[in-house]
């Protein structure tokens, strides 16, 4: 299990992007984590989501993304590795015996691995294919897959509040995925959109989207 550190963590952020992805960033998922138990951190703002990356950074984040952790001499990337860092520390997190954490982070990681990239490639065609006359024939081919991971969640969700019997970093990533799906998208699946209202109504999820909120502003546009 975690090593204990009492370096308070270090989380990066960014200062400005683009509007589609105000509210949207991943540092969101750590930030939350980090309320749900309580544990203070400080953030490092790198600057924009676009701007080329010094090579520092890309020493820690190999891909020039955020987030990246940092707490003493432990550096991490990832959201997903992130995470189980900071639920080895707190088993509101992340459960200690073999099942519960085994069952939460097979959670993390379908919603990282099997359910994200669908969404994911449905916001990147309609934020590259704006005004394009592909974007209609893109959507047609790649919604059908999105559809199914849903169809498959709702089912696997049931009528339960959390995917486990409780709250986990499972809940923390599947959440933040669905919501960049739209409403149509989850529209069939009443209780799929009721599961991310409730996750974005506690608390540590409000505290943690005003805090990246505050350190985060939309970019002007480039000029033309
Ligand atoms: N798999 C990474 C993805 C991180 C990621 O996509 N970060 C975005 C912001 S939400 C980013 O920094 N994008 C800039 C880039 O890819 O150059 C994780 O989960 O940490």
């Amino acid at each position: 299990m975690a090593t204990k550190s009492h370096a308070l963590p270090e989380i990066t952020a960014y200062r400005s992007v683009p509007e589609f992805a105000y509210g949207r960033i991943k540092d969101i998922r750590i930030r939350w984590a980090l309320e749900e138990i309580g544990q203070p951190y400080r953030t490092r703002l790198i600057g924009g989501i676009f701007e080329d990356k010094a090579p520092a950074y890309l020493a820690d984040q190999p891909f020039g993304q955020v987030p990246v952790y940092r707490q003493g001499d432990l550096i991490l990337f990832e959201s997903g590795s992130i995470l189980i860092h900071i639920g080895d520390t707190d088993a509101r997190l992340l459960p200690s015996d073999a099942m519960g954490r085994g069952r939460a982070i097979s959670w993390m990681i379908a919603a990282l691995n099997s359910v994200e990239p669908m969404i994911q490639t449905l916001v990147a065609l309609t934020v590259k294919g704006q005004g394009t006359d592909w974007l209609a024939g893109a959507m047609d081919a790649a919604k059908p897959f999105a559809e199914q991971r849903l169809a498959r969640l709702s089912q696997a969700l049931g009528n339960r509040d959390w995917l486990e019997e409780h709250f986990s970093i499972g809940d923390i990533v599947m959440i933040d995925v669905l919501r960049n799906a739209s409403p149509q998208l989850l529209a069939p699946h009443p209780n799929l959109a009721a599961y991310v209202a409730r996750g974005t109504a506690r608390p540590a999820f409000q505290s943690a989207m005003a805090a990246h909120l505050a350190d985060c502003a939309v970019a002007a546009p480039l000029p033309a």
